[in-house]
């Protein structure tokens, strides 16, 4: 069986409707796959979203089982289940382990500065001229994947594919107000479950000496009302240890909020980012994700 998964911890909109996306793809090109993974969906991925009739697969992991991987390249990250031997494909717009997969995996590894990995499984659909047979919820899903991976397309990420890609899923199930429908709902799923939200996209990770290894991410219609709870993230945060950093974006004035643990970790990212200071905030226009914060970096260690 070929399985596809996603990171171990917890899914996003993004890893969630691409499996599901891919998983469908090949079935209708005659290949039985099935999506597998036991982590938890973070709030990226809405009630309405849940209750589609595509989900994740109950399937038992046997030895002989293939996988394909979307959404993910480092492999500290891989479910427990996979055996990289048996991998034969990965998907991923992460940074830095670009040339240890295609080196292995040659044509079979994508990994590209991209939106989002919906926009390249989107863009399978087109190239197996599959497109207009998508059913209007697998592109619902992967509509909230890219609206969601750009933050409303103002992402330095985002590149005109994801635009493109986004137009012709807004065409074939003619609704063109998505956005505001989806990120209503994502924004009182945070309001409401603030702790479990934190938690389910929180990254611990080594980049290098300009980042804490715990590096959390928000993304939220706007900030402003959240920044008012700080003693109640900071006391969230403080439980994955002593040095950390959170990521706020707030989608409505394209701005990241970010909060940190302590003022060395406050000079470093000054260093890093062009953004100021702001009653103990420091605020980054336009917005930036995670990932490009990530990338920034990685590049200022080369220079
Ligand atoms: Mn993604």
């Amino acid at each position: 069986m070929i399985v596809i998964t996603v990171g171990k911890s917890y899914i996003d909109i993004d890893g969630y409707a691409s499996s599901i996306a891919y998983r469908e793809l090949l079935g209708m090109k005659g290949i039985e796959s099935k999506f597998v993974s036991n982590a938890v969906l973070n709030y990226s991925i809405t009630d309405s979203l849940k209750s589609i009739p595509y989900s994740v697969d109950d399937y038992s992991i046997d030895s002989n089982d293939k996988y394909i991987i979307l959404d993910l390249s480092n492999k500290s990250f891989f479910p427990d289940f996979v055996d990289e031997n048996n991998i034969v494909e990965i998907i991923d717009h992460h940074p830095g382990f670009e040339d240890y997969w295609n080196n292995k995996l040659g044509n079979n590894a994508i990994i590209e500065p991209i939106g989002s990995v919906a926009t390249i499984i989107t863009e399978k659909y087109e190239k197996d001229g599959l497109f207009d047979r998508m059913d209007k919820d697998i592109a619902k899903l992967l509509m909230a994947a890219i609206l969601d991976n750009t933050l409303n397309f103002t992402a330095n990420i985002t590149t005109d594919r994801d635009r493109t890609t986004y137009k012709k899923l807004e065409s074939l199930i003619n609704e063109y107000d998505y956005a505001s429908t989806y990120f209503s709902e994502c924004q009182k799923y945070i309001e409401d479950n603030l702790h479990e939200s934190i938690k389910n996209d929180i990254k611990i990770q080594k980049t290098n000496e300009y980042l804490p290894d715990v590096f959390g991410q928000l993304t939220i219609w706007n900030a402003e009302e959240l920044l008012h709870k700080r003693d109640f993230i900071n006391q969230i945060m403080n439980g994955y240890g002593n040095e950390w950093m959170l990521n706020i974006i707030s989608l409505s004035n394209n701005s990241s909020y970010i909060i940190y643990s302590n003022d060395e970790i406050k000079s470093k990212l000054e260093q890093l980012l062009d953004c100021y200071d702001k009653n103990g905030t420091l605020i980054k226009s336009p917005a930036m994700l995670r990932k490009e914060i990530m990338r920034k970096a990685l590049t200022a260690k080369s220079k």
